[in-house]
């Protein structure tokens, strides 16, 4: 036997242990992946057989010992293993996820006949009830909303509204100071100087000014934080008559078109002449009952043609123009729309009283 003849039987029997190696190894895999139960187990037979060091690949690595004249149709053949074999890895792994798909819809099965839990809503605070609907009837007068700071100057909040430092008017808003120039705000004014101050020579002025204001206040109607919302319009012109009819639409947009007004004199620094006024009661229509007092009248604003140092404070020339502005309590409203009787209740955080109120959204509150 030549060494040519010993190396081509050699190569010769390579080829065809590899072929019937090739046909084991197509059979274990299509078995061992018929078996395979996972996702997982399904990996480890790839791995096992397709894998770097897999079975199928050491039989291609021995494709480099045989005949150069048989090595394409062995390559043929174990190409044809190989594809089989990743076919089967593939129809194996979709029928897996399938039964996983199945079985996961039958455990997280949901029970869509059950009834569901209803979340629970919650109310609009009565003073924020009060406050939107203030806002809405001026608003719907043509009224802008302003805004300012809670924290304001001594100058802002008292002096710009005629209230210079040892005046008595100081003694009814009893206040919280930080220091001898800094306050916290006892009314919305100061928000009004500010916008006229950024605003002129602009006409008309026609703001409201809706807010939090506090005072050194506290009984069954008074609380130390409450809300105002006010009222400031100035042009060319504007009388006690504009005034009168503004205040009386807001009146019978807000209690009910049978509600008359009725002005009483009075006195602010900020206004001249000044006025309070009363609304006919909103219980008894005006005939007298306990809300009242038997008087028919409830005093809900005060309110005056702006005074001309405070027009003058606001950048405005009182020799051009004139104005009225009003003031309201937000809790007194909100008080008696639902008739409450202690301001506290407003603040003392108790759901049962809180829960009465219309859910956010809805219809009229149950009072
Ligand atoms: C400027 C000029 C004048 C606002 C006004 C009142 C009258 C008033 C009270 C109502 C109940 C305060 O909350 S309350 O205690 N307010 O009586 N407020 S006139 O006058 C102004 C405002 C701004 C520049």
């Amino acid at each position: 036997m030549t060494s040519d003849s010993r190396t081509r039987k050699g190569k010769t029997e390579g080829y065809d242990g590899l072929v019937a190696r090739l046909d084991t190894a197509r059979g274990a895999a299509r078995a061992a992946i018929e078996q395979a139960g996972s996702a997982a187990a399904l990996e480890e037979v790839r791995v096992r057989f397709l894998g770097r060091s897999g079975e199928l690949t050491q039989v291609l690595r021995g494709l480099g010992q045989v005949d150069a004249a048989l090595r394409p149709e062995l390559g043929r053949i174990a190409n044809e293993v190989r594809a089989g074999v990743e076919g089967h890895l593939t129809a194996r792994g979709l029928r897996l996820d399938a039964v996983e798909l199945s079985r996961r819809l039958e455990a997280e099965r949901v029970d869509i006949t059950l009834p569901g839990t209803t979340p629970r809503r919650g109310t609009y605070h009565p003073v924020s009830l009060a406050m939107a609907d203030v806002e809405r009837v001026f608003t719907s007068m043509g009224f802008e909303v302003a805004e300012g700071p809670d924290i304001e100057t001594d100058w802002y909040n008292f002096q710009a509204l005629n209230m210079p430092r040892d005046h008595p008017a100081r003694d009814m808003q009893a206040s919280f100071y930080f220091t001898a120039d800094v306050v916290l705000r006892t009314q919305t004014s100061p928000v009004q100087i500010r916008y006229m101050r950024a605003n002129t020579p602009a006409l008309p002025v026609k703001i409201i000014a809706p807010g939090r204001v506090y005072r050194c206040d506290d009984d069954a109607t008074h609380s130390p934080v409450f809300h105002q919302v006010e009222g400031l319009v100035v042009d060319r012109g504007i009388t006690m008559g504009d005034l009168k009819g503004v205040l009386d639409v807001f009146a019978r947009e807000l209690f009910g078109p049978t509600t008359r007004t009725r002005f009483r004199p009075s006195y602010f620094p900020f206004t001249e002449p000044s006025a309070e006024v009363d609304v006919s009661c909103t219980i008894c229509g005006g005939s007298g009952c306990r809300t009242c007092k038997n008087s028919g009248w409830i005093e809900i604003l005060g309110a005056g043609l702006v005074h001309p140092q405070v027009l003058r404070n606001g950048g405005y020339d009182p020799e051009v123009v004139s104005g009225f502005a009003f003031g309201l309590g937000i809790e007194r409203v909100a008080m008696l729309r639902y008739g409450i009787a202690d301001i506290r209740l407003l603040y003392g955080g108790d759901v049962r009283f809180l829960r009465q109120f219309r859910p956010a959204g809805e219809g009229r509150a149950q009072a």
